[in-house]
């Protein structure tokens, strides 16, 4: 996918999503345009015993320009021809956070340490993506296996955001009882 077409981005073959259940950590992110998670983000799946994927997700937000808080958000998974593509509809627990509904790809994943997230929120006319995020997640806390960096370097450039991403730094602002 060099020319850098969504409709060219191969997923994970196969997905598994029973084996993708549980805490995921981002590492690094691609920011989409507008309000976004800054830090602090973890993600935890969930298979509901209908077999929908479900999700909780943390991170610090900054909003209405100086508020910072630890947004919870939520989102639920509808499944597509594509076992590795989702639609997310996600929504806040509070009221002022924020609520959509976007993509949701499994890039690649090897379930017990690494996977690569894509969301395109809008195409160009070209077939490129012209708004979109991304999130590299690790199954550990402090970061991905030497061993997984090459995967993921090489996966960035295929879906045409390397260069593009920031380290998500994990600080336990999150981790408060109250935020
Ligand atoms: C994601 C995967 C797990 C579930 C969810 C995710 C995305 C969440 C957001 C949240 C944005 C919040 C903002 C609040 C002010 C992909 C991590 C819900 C995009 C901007």
């Amino acid at each position: 996918a060099q020319d850098c077409q969504v409709s060219d981005i191969t997923v994970k073959q196969d997905f598994n999503k029973t084996g993708y259940q549980g805490t995921w950590y981002a590492v690094a992110k691609k920011d989409p345009v507008g309000l976004f998670l800054l830090d602090n983000i973890v993600a935890t799946y969930k298979i509901e015993e209908d077999g929908t994927m479900t999700a909780t997700a943390q991170g610090r937000v900054i909003i209405l320009n100086n508020w910072e808080m630890c947004a919870n958000m939520f989102g639920t998974f509808e499944d597509t021809e594509d076992p590795a593509k989702f639609k997310m509809k996600y929504w806040g627990a509070a009221a002022y956070l924020q609520t959509g509904y976007d993509d949701h790809w499994v890039i690649d994943t090897d379930y017990d340490n690494y996977a690569i997230h894509y969301s395109c929120r809008e195409l160009d006319e070209d077939g490129t993506c012209l708004d979109g995020y991304s999130f590299i997640f690790s199954r550990h806390p402090d970061g991905l296996r030497p061993e997984d960096q090459k995967i993921v370097t090489e996966k960035k450039q295929e879906i045409c955001f390397l260069g593009k991403y920031r380290r998500v730094a994990h600080t336990g602002f999150c981790e408060a009882a109250t935020n």
